[in-house]
């Protein structure tokens, strides 16, 4: 490919902006020639991980795989950019050194916003069904989010335009020698 790869995970809450601002950089890069994909629940969790549920045993082997796949994408030279809740500060950690072992960069994303705002966003009725007890271990209601303490970009995305993470995305990268 003549390019470099590496890692893109982002990680946030439901109704953060995860997959709007994924999805908007992979439109970008592709745009500007460069090879990017998008790994995402609709892609993971309907195929690879469709065995997995939300019990926290399960979020860990779909971050776990994941962490995989993104690895071997990435090493292909792919920019590679994941989309999960990836709520466990553990996890993360655990797939970054997946990544620097072998020499791949990674960088972690944090798609911020206040739990609040993102259950006012609640794009599909998700947060609703929680609080009504139709859904358990809802993230944010049942089950902890564990923030990133020091992420390698952070993006509210309540205060930024959509352009503006864009911006600030291809800036890491560019930075980085990705781009
Ligand atoms: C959190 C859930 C749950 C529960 C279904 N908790 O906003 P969405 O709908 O489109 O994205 C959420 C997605 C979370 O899956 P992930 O693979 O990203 O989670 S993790 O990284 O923690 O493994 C949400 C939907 O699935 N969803 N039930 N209980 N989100």
């Amino acid at each position: 490919l003549g390019q470099k790869g590496c890692t893109l995970w982002f990680t946030g809450l439901s109704g953060s902006g995860k997959s709007t601002v994924a999805v908007a950089l992979e439109k970008a890069l592709i745009k500007e020639g460069h090879h990017a994909y998008c790994l995402d629940g609709d892609n993971i969790r309907h195929g690879l991980n469709a065995n997995l549920g939300f019990s926290p045993e399960d979020r860990e082997e779909n971050l776990r795989r994941i962490g995989e796949v993104a690895k071997l994408f990435a090493d292909s030279g792919l920019i590679t950019i994941t989309s999960f809740i990836s709520p466990y500060r553990s996890s993360r950690d655990q797939i970054r050194q997946l990544h620097e072992q072998v020499g791949i960069p990674f960088f972690e994303i944090h798609i911020h916003v206040p739990l609040g705002i993102a259950e006012s966003r609640d794009p599909k009725g998700l947060y609703k069904k929680a609080r009504a007890g139709e859904i358990k271990d809802f993230t944010g209601i049942h089950q902890q989010f564990e923030a990133p303490e020091s992420p390698d970009l952070f993006l509210p995305t309540h205060e930024l335009k959509l352009h503006q993470s864009i911006t600030k995305l291809i800036d890491l990268l560019k930075q980085n020698n990705i781009l």
